[in-house]
């Protein structure tokens, strides 16, 4: 397992992606700004209460001619990133390739038969870049018997309920992305440190580890899945959103972090953290044996806000001059 894990520990820097349907709404729907809460923009159906069908709608926003994954692979690459991991389905359960698990994908309720799963991993292959998906396991807004934390969208289900959401919809949508693209390099699964006692199961779990060891061995696993971090099949120690690490690790662990507040688009927006903080929290964590996975969140129409475009741009700058490639 460590040899697995040897190429994450060397690349210190990659590139999260934040995008979906909630990239869309823009972190305003109907003229109203996210209600209370994190602040997520990525958050805005659960926040402002939308509808499964009016949320669909969202899909009529984005501009395929315009959409390009290879520039985001572009501008990790000229960042000095060395992997990039994409939110393949958020918590509003959303899928954002062609899943035949679900209808409620970003390509059917686009009426599209692009698949920008299929086109990242593409660009990623042609430039040598690690790619990675983020999956919320845990919590789906979508699914019926999904899970949410407040039973706001969803409501209560059973153990049962929810294993049926487990069995025809986590588990069909894993295989899919570990079959259909090639080389998956990491699944980041997203379970918060406080929740773990709460409706997911040991078991199904344990499920999610045989299938990717069985699929991708050379795909490693994040803590956030939701069993102890020492767990056999456990390859790298994910801590809270943009905590940044204390003390040093021998184990391999990252920070996942944001250019601004939000990890999905919000044009709202006002919270750009300067370059040197940013080169600070990397070199930080890299001090203390740690990665740090840094967000963007395109638009509707896969542009990048130019803030995070010139702040990652001067990052591989000093990169390059300070430090490694
Ligand atoms: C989660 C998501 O809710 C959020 O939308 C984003 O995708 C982020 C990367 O992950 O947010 C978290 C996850 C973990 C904790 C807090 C917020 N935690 O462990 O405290």
């Amino acid at each position: 397992p460590e040899q697995r894990v040897q190429w994450f520990s060397d690349a210190r820097f990659g590139m999260f992606i934040h995008w979906g349907l909630y990239s869309a709404a823009e972190g305003i729907w109907k003229g109203e700004r996210l209600r209370n809460g994190n602040n997520y923009a990525e958050w805005i159906r659960y926040r402002n209460r939308i509808s499964k069908e009016d949320y669909g709608t969202l899909a009529n926003r984005f501009q395929w001619d315009k959409i390009n994954p290879e520039a985001w692979v572009l501008l990790a690459k000229n960042a000095g990133m060395k992997y990039i991991i994409i939110t393949a389905k958020h918590h509003d359960g959303v899928a954002i390739w062609n899943s035949k698990a679900s209808d409620y994908n970003l390509s059917k309720l686009g009426h599209t038969n692009r698949d920008v799963i299929k086109e990242l991993a593409a660009a990623c292959k042609k430039h040598g870049m690690k790619l990675g998906f983020y999956y919320s396991h845990w919590l789906d807004w979508e699914h019926p018997y999904g899970w949410d934390h407040n039973k706001a969208i969803t409501g209560p289900v059973t153990d049962a309920q929810y294993n049926q959401y487990w069995q025809e919809k986590v588990m069909p949508q894993l295989r899919e992305l570990l079959t259909n693209y090639g080389d998956i390099a990491v699944l980041w699964f997203d379970m918060w440190l406080n929740y773990k006692n709460t409706i997911v199961k040991k078991e199904q779990l344990e499920q999610v580890i045989k299938l990717v060891r069985a699929l991708q061995p050379g795909c490693l696993i994040n803590s956030r899945l939701g069993l102890p971090s020492d767990t056999p099949g456990i390859d790298f120690e994910t801590l809270g959103d943009n905590q940044f690490g204390a003390v040093y690790k021998e184990h391999p662990w990252e920070t996942a972090g944001t250019i601004a507040h939000s990890w999905g688009y919000n044009a709202l927006e006002n919270q750009w953290k300067s370059t040197s903080q940013l080169l600070q929290s990397l070199i930080g964590n890299v001090s203390l044996n740690g990665d740090f996975t840094l967000n963007i969140g395109p638009r509707a129409d896969g542009s990048v806000p130019y803030e995070g475009i010139n702040r990652l741009n001067d990052m591989g700058k000093w990169l390059k001059k300070n430090g490694e490639s």
